[in-house]
């Protein structure tokens, strides 16, 4: 096991005194997993106290994905952003972005660390990571994620680090960090099997740069899941029979092929309906390993995962915590650069899974920007994924809002994966198969196979109706569903 540590140890408000008005800080923390809570949450009271003495506090906060409730939602209610990159789900910070009070990058997740080493994005000032330990050689144990903690590490002038009791000690047998060179010194990835280990189990950090070190045993606070809704089982069950289907037609070789599934309740649908289906035990290449997934690996339904974070609710993190003989050797954490790397995803085949909030007649998908304007959370890893998957599916159910909204529309409002890289759309409705379709027939499968019975009439005229052409689009109508929506708070007034 590593040294103990011999740096200052500091309190949260000593730490967050170190981070001025103005600093880019990059934070550990990809979903809550292996988030920095104390410090974050210690900065957001000492901007409150400022902006009540009337000085300015804010900062630009860079982390793997989106956060821990003390991170993203605390600094956001404290008002002590002024930029943010490249994921986040909180609700203040959402709210506060689309009114432009937080500028905010939305990024393909494997390119951050790159984005870092590049130069192509602020200088951080100062780090604060999680960590189980850290030794006076400038070993950084991590916790929970890897995320982007290992370029923030290298490339940040001061570090503080927040060692967390809370966490097992033995997560460093589950952590494969490397950092790749600058392009043209990279060599092929070494990663033939989701399992291949190519690292080191712990981040490198100066440790000249280690200002000290907060105590913590906070835990990552991540919310269980709610057994899957009624449209959820459907979606999942139309993408279990779909992968039943590709595995018998010769198409998904016989030990199955590794899967990526996104966060949320349909994808823990789709992974708990995977378990119980006759698909053979499989791996996972994937960046969230969340719940479902540990009920399915103790079944050896699933033999192993790769991923960027174990977000798991506090129960199963303790299942894991106290089986470590048995999932250590089965999971693999890795940066997010390696995690999401798109050469990897293509060379072992995967079969990406993402969720959508809406799809157009054609293939095209929004997984960001409601009525293309609002963000949601951002394109996270779908992307890294998407684009390079062996099967690209995207998954959402058919209405919205109670049926005032049809995630099936005309044309998308905003772009994220387009028609070139999705494959497969599947609603609660059914499942679309794009592969090796036109235009005018993708157009009618996605209508036909899953779009609510309701809207499907007026996206069948929609396609009539519109002129010709190879796509045919009518480009004064194209947003009538979103202005309607706008307007009259429903897509079809009349229906
Ligand atoms: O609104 O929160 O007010 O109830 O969007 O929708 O159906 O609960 O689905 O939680 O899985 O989120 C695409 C946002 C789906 C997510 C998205 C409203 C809906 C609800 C949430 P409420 P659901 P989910 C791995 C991969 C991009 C990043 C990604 C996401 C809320 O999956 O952010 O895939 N994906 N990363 O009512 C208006 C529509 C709507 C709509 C849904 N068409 N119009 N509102 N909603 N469709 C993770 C990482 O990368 C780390």
């Amino acid at each position: 096991m590593p040294n103990k540590t011999s740096f200052p140890v500091l309190t949260p408000d000593e730490a967050a005194a170190q981070i001025p008005h103005g600093a880019t800080v990059g934070f550990s923390g990809f979903t809550p997993a292996g988030s920095a809570k104390a410090v974050p949450e210690a900065l957001a009271q000492r901007a409150r106290a400022l902006h009540e003495a009337g000085e300015p506090f804010k900062i630009s906060v860079l982390t793997g994905a989106s956060t821990a409730s003390q991170l993203d939602d605390a600094l956001a209610d404290a008002d002590a952003v002024s930029w943010r990159a490249p994921y986040q789900s909180s609700r203040k910070m959402r709210k506060d972005i689309n009114n432009q009070q937080v500028q905010f990058l939305d990024m393909h997740l494997s390119h951050v660390p790159q984005m870092i080493e590049f130069g192509f994005i602020p200088q951080i000032d100062v780090a604060v990571v999680e960590a189980t330990d850290v030794t006076t050689d400038g070993r950084v144990y991590l916790t929970t994620s890897v995320g982007v903690t290992p370029s923030i590490l290298r490339h940040a002038d001061k570090v503080i680090v927040e060692v967390n009791r809370h966490h097992s000690t033995r997560l460093w047998e589950m952590h494969d960090i490397a950092v790749l060179p600058p392009p043209p010194q990279r060599n092929p990835i070494p990663i033939h099997h989701p399992l291949s280990k190519m690292g080191t189990p712990f981040a490198s950090v100066n440790p000249d740069k280690i200002i000290g070190i907060v105590e913590t045993d906070a835990e990552d606070g991540v919310a269980p899941f709610s057994p899957p809704d009624e449209v959820s089982e459907r979606i999942a069950g139309h993408v279990v029979e779909f992968l039943m289907n590709e595995k018998k037609a010769g198409r998904i070789p016989a030990d199955f092929l590794p899967l990526q599934a996104g966060v949320g309740n349909v994808a823990n649908a789709v992974m708990a309906g995977l378990g119980e289906s006759e698909v053979p035990p499989f791996y996972m290449y994937t960046e969230v390993y969340q719940d479902a997934l540990v009920d399915l690996m103790r079944k050896e339904r699933l033999l192993g995962a790769s991923t960027c974070s174990l977000t798991l609710s506090e129960p199963k993190l303790q299942e894991v915590y106290d089986n470590m003989d048995f999932f250590a050797s089965r999971i693999v954490l890795r940066p997010q650069e390696l995690s999401n790397n798109p050469g990897v995803v293509r060379r072992l085949g995967v079969i990406s899974i993402n969720t959508a909030i809406e799809v157009d007649i054609y293939g095209n998908v929004n997984s960001t920007h409601v009525t293309g304007t609002r963000l949601m959370n951002g394109i996270g890893g779908s992307g890294d994924f998407t684009r390079n998957a062996y099967l690209s599916m995207l998954v959402c159910p058919s209405q919205a809002k109670g049926g005032a909204i049809s995630t099936v529309v005309p044309m998308v409002s905003h772009v994220d994966h387009n028609e070139h890289s999705v494959q497969i759309i599947a609603t609660d409705q059914g499942l679309a198969d794009l592969r090796g379709l036109g235009p005018m027939e993708r157009a009618r499968r996605i209508i036909d196979h899953c779009a609510h019975p309701k809207y499907r009439d007026y996206l069948h005229r929609y396609v009539e109706d519109a002129p010709m052409g190879h796509i045919r689009h009518d480009l004064h109508t194209c947003y009538e569903l979103h202005r309607n929506l706008l307007e009259h708070g429903t897509m079809l007034p009349e229906g």
